[in-house]
């Protein structure tokens, strides 16, 4: 850790008026260039409690940046981790106003509810036994950052570029579906645009939940029972205008769909 308090809370300031205001910043690391990873959780750990305070309810938690397929379009090599706010949750098949954002992108999610605490350090097995049901997720991504130019300590600081998600279609349980080889269909105006099985993320979606319980533990949390989690693109991200309708097609877990209006 190399900030002070004060610089954290400043940072945390800068990084959430971007958002609030969709007024994008250049990358926090151009003015601090040694910034490390407790840092950037830091400045998002506390973007978090200025929402929290003001009565945002936190939605659920993410993993990104989990499949080849992501970690090559953003020239990344680690997972990051980050939340959701409950206002940013869209209904499936609605509209969602493209001012909302500064410059939205989309991309293909499973994600998971879990019905028992998962504290790491742990492994599939125990992520797979504490999971009540999978269900298909489209993450809406908007960096605050100036033509999404970022490294990783900044998209963490961002929390990780979190804007906006819908979820819908069926949820199954674990057990009943092959996670991995479950298909994933991303269409764009009618077009299929990006492609991927489940395995893409980490070669299954529960490793990503793993990780990020492991990377709670060593800050001493846990993963709560009832938690939603999204684990990561399993496509690369998709860049949305005006007009343009999404619709991502899940082997076994139906559809997810919306309109940028
Ligand atoms: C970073 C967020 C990554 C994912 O699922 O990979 C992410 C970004 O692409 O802006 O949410
Ligand atoms: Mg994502």
């Amino acid at each position: 850790m190399t900030l002070d308090d004060a610089t954290v809370s400043a940072l945390a300031e800068r990084l959430e008026n971007a958002e609030l205001n969709r007024a994008p910043i250049t990358k926090i690391t151009d003015e601090f260039p040694g910034l490390d990873w407790d840092d950037a959780y830091a400045i998002q750990g506390e973007i978090r409690t200025r929402k929290v305070s003001r009565g945002v309810k936190v939605a659920g938690l993410k993993a990104g940046l989990t499949s080849q397929a992501k970690m090559k379009q953003m020239n990344v090599s680690e997972p990051v981790f980050g939340f959701m706010c409950d206002y940013g949750s869209r209904a499936d098949g609605g509209e969602v106003e493209i001012d909302g954002f500064i410059a939205p992108r989309v991309e293909a999610e499973i994600a998971f509810v879990t019905k028992a605490d998962i504290k790491g350090p742990c492994h599939i097995g125990t992520v797979l036994q504490a999971t009540d049901f999978v269900l298909p997720a489209v993450e809406i991504l908007d960096s605050r950052y100036e033509n999404f130019k970022f490294d990783l300590i900044s998209v963490v600081a961002d929390n990780t570029s979190a804007a906006g998600f819908v979820t819908g279609g069926n949820s199954r349980r674990v057990a009943d579906i092959d996670l991995r080889t479950l298909g994933i269909v991303l269409e764009k105006n009618g077009e299929i645009v990006e492609l991927a099985a489940g395995a893409a993320v980490l070669g299954h979606p529960a490793e990503s939940i793993v990780m990020l319980a492991n990377m709670l533990a060593r800050k001493g949390e846990i993963i709560p029972a009832g938690t939603f989690i999204m684990t990561g693109g399993v496509t690369a991200a998709v860049g949305v205008e005006r007009g343009d309708h999404i619709a991502v097609r899940y082997q076994h877990l139906g559809s997810v769909s919306m309109r940028f209006v």
